[in-house]
């Protein structure tokens, strides 16, 4: 097991068990080749990895000529409540304490494709804040997340952070004594946490947020439904033509798609490299797989914007004044 003492200062790290160890392999790939000159440790924090995961990682190493450390941490969160996602997602609370040696961390999800250098990420002046995040595709919607949002006891005005691309000031995190805060404030809020890591982490570092530009977490159904968001944003196009990092955050993932996705097939080149046994997904080609998209496309902007008529209707009821002092 790695000394935290072998790892540079900048980390970029993921967390997973051998479900999504392939995947994990893949998004730290695309960092590692999209930064090739930067001085930054790969680490992956896991319960424990079998020998067809560590292969995975294996493979990042002979292509990128780098090292990947593999942090093992006990099971102690393997009881908490994880919905559809894994326990692996809570390792976040603790690794900052685990890197003793090291001041500035790039924490992914294990559904993400960086495309561009993350050296601006890593050297951010976070202006004294513990992380820096990008506001939630959901939260930019309004509508039902404002409720989300109250059941959580956030203030109104509070923007919701995605915790998929986190960027944490290390030494900040652990002076604040966050994961203490975290582990507190995730068992007062029970079973009004829906998305368990992501929401304690919105209600605990509460005015210790930087924000990013959405294109460096551009979540996929911000591609594929960006049309009349009603908290309008300017950096919204720049974000689903340019993104630097894509995070495909909708249940349908590259790997288990039945047709096209956005940035797709740019993943599942990195994802061939990594874990070349892996069943990969058959799109069909040409004309059949653009109309397939388009007509996707259009469906899920009808949707979206259905839903975001109903949404601003929603936010103009809720706003106006109750008449209670
Ligand atoms: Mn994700």
């Amino acid at each position: 097991m790695p000394d935290s003492r072998d790892l540079a200062d900048h980390v970029v790290a993921v967390a997973c068990d051998d479900r999504y160890a392939a995947y994990a392999a893949t998004t730290l790939l695309s960092a590692a080749t999209t930064s090739p000159d930067d001085q930054f440790s790969l680490v992956v924090c896991t319960y424990g990895l079998n020998a067809e995961s560590l292969d995975y990682f294996r493979r990042v190493e002979a292509i990128t000529n780098r090292e990947v450390h593999v942090l093992v941490f006990d099971k102690s969160y393997e009881s908490f409540p994880s919905g559809r996602y894994t326990s692996t997602m809570y390792l976040r609370f603790e690794v900052a304490d685990r890197l003793r040696h090291s001041s500035r961390m790039l924490y992914l999800d294990c559904d993400i494709l960086i495309r561009e250098g993350v050296a601006p990420l890593l050297q951010l002046d976070m202006k004294g804040h513990a992380i820096a995040a990008a506001q939630d595709f959901a939260d930019l919607c309004g509508g039902p997340f404002i409720e989300h949002r109250q059941r959580l006891g956030l203030p109104q005005g509070q923007k919701y952070f995605n915790s998929g691309v986190l960027v944490a000031d290390l030494l900040a995190w652990r002076e604040g004594g966050f994961r203490g805060k975290l582990l507190q404030t995730l068992a007062s809020l029970g079973d009004r946490l829906t998305y368990p890591d992501q929401d304690a982490m919105n209600v605990v570092f509460q005015g210790s947020i930087h924000w990013l530009d959405l294109r460096w977490n551009t979540q996929l159904p911000l591609i594929t439904t960006r049309t009349h968001f009603p908290n309008w944003r300017k950096d919204l196009r720049a974000a689903t033509t340019h993104p630097a990092i894509v995070h495909f955050s909708a249940p349908t993932k590259p790997w288990n798609a039945d047709s096209y996705i956005p940035f797709g097939e740019d993943y599942l080149k990195l994802l061939r490299a990594v874990a070349p046994e892996t069943p990969i997904p058959r799109w069909g080609t040409g004309l059949l797989r653009r109309v397939e998209f388009v007509g996707g496309v259009f469906k899920a902007r009808l949707t979206s914007n259905l839903i975001c008529v109903r949404n601003t209707l929603r936010s103009i009821v809720a706003s106006k004044p109750t008449g209670n002092a």
